[in-house]
């Protein structure tokens, strides 16, 4: 085993890949703004410096671990750079710590008080940037920047969208999409990566929380909230339990104590997309037409194919999201009742997701005058809600869904993880074939955080061939072997993030594998335990298609006419 001498201890190491992860394993933990493990090493914070034992100073991220190193990382040199690294971003940095959207949880303020920060010997030295509040998703405030890059190789290295990168030279560097414009006028798809890699308050999660309260203080209106099947797992970080760990009794029990007057499972929408999805799905397969057929529900993935791959409109399917179906759903449910009162009914979403907001507001989700979904918060607005109430969030006494959208199925549960979709349509139809014994071979390979996972089976002497991607640069990728004909599939479920929506860009950050894997884990949890197995079990599902939907199948349909395409 090779070894390293850290602060004059013995730690040895394997296959950590530089001299920042052999420290960390020595249990050091060296700051740093731009070192992510899953993205390609900057090197540019210089937060992470060592010196070794001929005084020479370097950054620890960007260097190969040697057998035999020694090494310092708490020297008086290094003391004063780190300081003086911090009062220098500090002077070009907006100081107006206590109104920012991510006080208490911005790496920068986080290691300014940590090294005694308490006098900036620099007055402010850079004129104030425009804030770019164009998106219905994200807030970029350049003036927060601290030009680490992490956002522009997250969008660039995972998500292959490049909307941001480094403009202009020196003092005037900065981030920003190409020729300064607004982000909403470039490529970006709203997934909200980048904030959740941001470690300032540079790019924040759009907030919606004044709407909220405005709603259910609203004592006129009808305040109904679906919550997404990955916020359960998610929400108790905020409160200091561990990822994966399942609070949705605790999640309804705010809701309602905020005074939000029903509280539903999106997972409910989720079982009414898989009956509809897999009976599109077998059209298809059986007339041949417009295969593969490219699921819907995540509207990060929609506006990429939209911008790159007009292509393939006809081949994603018609289904509109669990978060659009629910909504129209509901207000279809409510507007007899609506009607006579003289009330409204406004859905608001608890989703891990910032594209979803971006979703809400597309034009195809309002049929006379009536949004699907009015009001769209993240798990993190979530959590700032419920803190803001004084709710003692650990200490709350579970509570159930209300009824009658309040019982979902495992399957629908899991959609929040990658794979989650796939797997409960394939359930659906293999579990109507009485004699198929592949299920556990399908659930081995559509489980799990492999970049792209594959499935085969057989349905009615057919072969059927399932593709599972997640993070957009590799469903680009998969895209194009489709298209060139290198690949072939029957069915192919994407997800923009990384993991699934159990990582969506509006989830508690920053967020590493371990999490994703936790999370996904709480979802399977919930699926081993549920009492309603599969989609086209639930009663109520089956209640809601033979009545409410019987003549009104196009409620739950868009035709996506309004390509977004910059
Ligand atoms: Fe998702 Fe979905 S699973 S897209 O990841 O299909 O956001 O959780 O709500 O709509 O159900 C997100 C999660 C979510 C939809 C469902
Ligand atoms: Fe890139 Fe997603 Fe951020 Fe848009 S929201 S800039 S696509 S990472």
């Amino acid at each position: 085993m090779k070894t390293m001498i850290i602060d004059n201890r013995k730690v040895e190491f394997d296959k950590e890949k530089n001299v920042l992860e052999v420290v960390r394993k020595a249990g050091i933990d060296l700051p740093t703004f731009c070192y992510y493990s899953e993205l390609s090493i900057y090197g540019a914070c210089r937060m992470c410096i060592v010196e070794d034992d001929r005084g020479k100073i370097f950054t620890s991220c960007s260097t190969i671990p040697r057998d035999g190193m020694k090494i310092y990382t708490q020297t008086p040199k290094l003391r004063k750079y780190r300081k003086v690294i911090l009062e220098l971003l500090l002077a070009n940095h907006d100081r107006d710590c206590t109104s920012c959207n991510i006080t208490g949880r911005c790496d920068l303020q986080k290691l300014s008080r940590r090294f005694g920060i308490d006098n900036i010997r620099f007055g402010e030295m850079k004129e104030k940037l425009p804030i770019d509040d164009s998106s219905h998703a994200i807030v970029r405030n350049p003036n927060k920047c601290i030009h680490c890059g992490d956002c522009v190789r997250v969008c660039e290295e995972v998500q292959g969208v490049g909307a941001l990168s480094f403009t202009h030279r020196g003092s005037n560097l900065k981030v920003s999409p190409a020729f300064d414009r607004n982000i909403t006028d470039v490529n970006c798809v709203d997934c909200g990566q980048c904030r959740t890699a941001c470690p300032t308050g540079a790019i924040t999660v759009k907030d919606n929380r004044d709407q909220f309260w405005e709603a259910v203080q609203n004592k006129d209106k009808r305040v109904v909230a679906q919550i997404a099947p990955a916020v359960r797992v998610a929400l108790g970080e905020r409160f200091g339990l561990p990822p994966g760990e399942v609070t949705i009794g605790k999640i309804v029990s705010a809701l309602k104590m905020v005074g939000v007057d029903e509280v539903y499972d999106t997972a409910f929408a989720a079982d009414m997309t898989v009956v509809e999805e897999s009976n599109e799905f077998v059209e298809r397969l059986s007339n041949g037409e417009n295969l593969p057929l490219f699921t819907s529900c995540c509207p990060g993935w929609v506006k990429f194919a939209e911008n790159k791959y007009p292509q393939l409109m006809e081949n994603i399917s018609s289904c509109k999201s669990p978060q659009q179906m629910f909504g129209a759903v509901v207000k279809e449910y409510y507007k007899e009742e609506d009607n006579k009162n003289n009330t409204e009914t406004i859905m608001v979403s608890v989703m891990p997701c910032t594209a979803k907001k971006a979703e809400a507001a597309r034009e195809e989700f309002e049929v006379n005058g009536i949004r699907d979904v009015d009001i769209v918060i993240t798990t993190q607005e979530l959590a700032r809600i419920i803190k803001e109430a004084g709710i003692v969030f650990e200490e709350l006494e579970d509570e159930s869904f209300d009824m009658p959208f309040g019982m979902a199925s495992g399957s629908g549960v899991i959609f929040g993880a990658t794979g989650g979709v796939s797997e409960a349509v394939v359930t659906r139809l293999l579990r109507e074939k009485p004699n198929h014994t592949t299920k556990d071979v399908i659930f081995k390979s559509v489980r799990g955080m492999e970049d792209v996972k594959e499935a085969i089976f057989n349905l009615d002497d057919r072969e059927v061939k399932v593709a599972i991607v997640h993070g957009l640069k590799d469903a680009d990728e998969l895209v194009k072997k489709v298209l060139s004909g290198e690949k072939s599939y029957d069915f192919v479920e994407v997800m923009a993030c990384k993991g699934g929506c159990v990582a969506g860009g509006g989830q508690p950050a920053p967020i590493n594998i371990n999490m994703r894997k936790e999370r996904a884990k709480g979802l399977y949890k919930i699926d081993r335990t549920s009492f309603i197995k599969s989609s086209e079990n639930n009663p109520l599902v089956n209640q809601i298609f033979d009545e409410l939907l019987k003549d009104k199948k196009e409620l739950i349909h868009v035709h996506k006419k309004n390509l977004q395409k910059v």
